[in-house]
């Protein structure tokens, strides 16, 4: 299996990233439409794009997806108390829920959003090295069946449009749901426009939370609550271990939340 990898910037600015993982004889079809996409972003038009390709060697992780439990909310203030209460019952303390969403709130690398998450004990403490890149999870993909069984859930639910963002979000939660140590994920979105976030964790799945922002807000980021890491071997496990999700594990509305906290 190879890894194919895109970043495209202007003036030095991320304009847009992705990445696959796929065999020999899918890398061009892949590199390709990673130069699409990079030339057709909202953000802009790049003047660098780099693409790489690189032969895995290590064996890769097979793995089930979290499964997706979508949250109604009607506001901001809604969403985020909502996420709140989630990381609350997934065992996040007090102190670390609000640390971390002041953070986001406010932008993590001196008021600018950080190219990859924060890494957070249970003390609130960060743990990542270079506060403004932070750790960026890598080497992972879904395949082309649990792909087509995800879109078909998401057509299901009037979701289609957010298709990309949702796998996307999907493969990345999922991967660092399963790598020891993790306890949980808070996520938004940097894009201007996309205002949906997620809590994820093994416990609860994907919580996804329609407003964690307000429309026009270029701040986003995510802060992967740890217990208990080697903080070397977590960032090496999700910046380097190939994992690829073999199966989607459903998707499912949550009309009240005590339904998944069973408070
Ligand atoms: N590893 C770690 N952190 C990352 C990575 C990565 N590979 N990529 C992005 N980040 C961080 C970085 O701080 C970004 O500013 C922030 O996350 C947001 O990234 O509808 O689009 O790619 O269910 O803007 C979630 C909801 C969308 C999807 C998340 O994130 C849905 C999203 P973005
Ligand atoms: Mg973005």
């Amino acid at each position: 299996m190879y890894s194919v990898r895109m970043r495209a910037t202007k003036d030095e600015m991320h304009i847009s990233g992705a990445e696959r993982l796929v065999d020999e004889k899918n890398i061009k079809i892949a590199a390709v439409s990673m130069i699409e996409r990079a030339l057709s972003h909202d953000r802009g038009k790049p003047d660098f794009i780099n693409i790489s390709v690189e032969e895995i060697e290590t064996p890769i992780k097979e793995i089930t997806s979290l499964p997706i439990n979508l949250v109604n909310v009607n506001s901001v203030e809604e969403g985020k108390k909502v996420a709140k209460k989630v990381l609350s019952h997934i065992g996040i303390p007090y102190l670390c829920v609000e640390k971390a969403f002041t953070l986001l709130e406010n932008g993590p690398s001196d008021g600018e959003n950080m190219r990859g998450a924060i890494v957070m004990d249970m003390k609130g403490e960060r743990l990542e090295p270079d506060k403004r890149r932070g750790i960026r999870a890598s080497h992972m993909d879904i395949t082309p069946i649990a792909s087509l069984l995800l879109a078909d859930a998401l057509s299901k639910k009037g979701l289609t449009r957010h298709f990309t963002h949702v796998k996307e979000a999907l493969v990345l939660a999922t991967k660092v749901a399963f790598t020891k140590g993790s306890i949980a994920e808070l996520c938004w979105s940097d894009d201007p426009f996309y205002t949906t976030g997620y809590v994820a964790s093994g416990k609860l799945g994907y919580v996804r939370i329609p407003h964690l922002k307000k429309e026009g807000d270029y701040r986003g980021g995510r802060v992967f609550f740890v217990d208990n890491v080697n903080i070397t071997d977590y960032i090496e496990e999700i910046e380097k271990t190939p994992v690829l999700i073999t199966k989607f594990d459903g998707l499912r509305e949550i009309s009240d939340l005590n339904n998944i906290t069973g408070e």
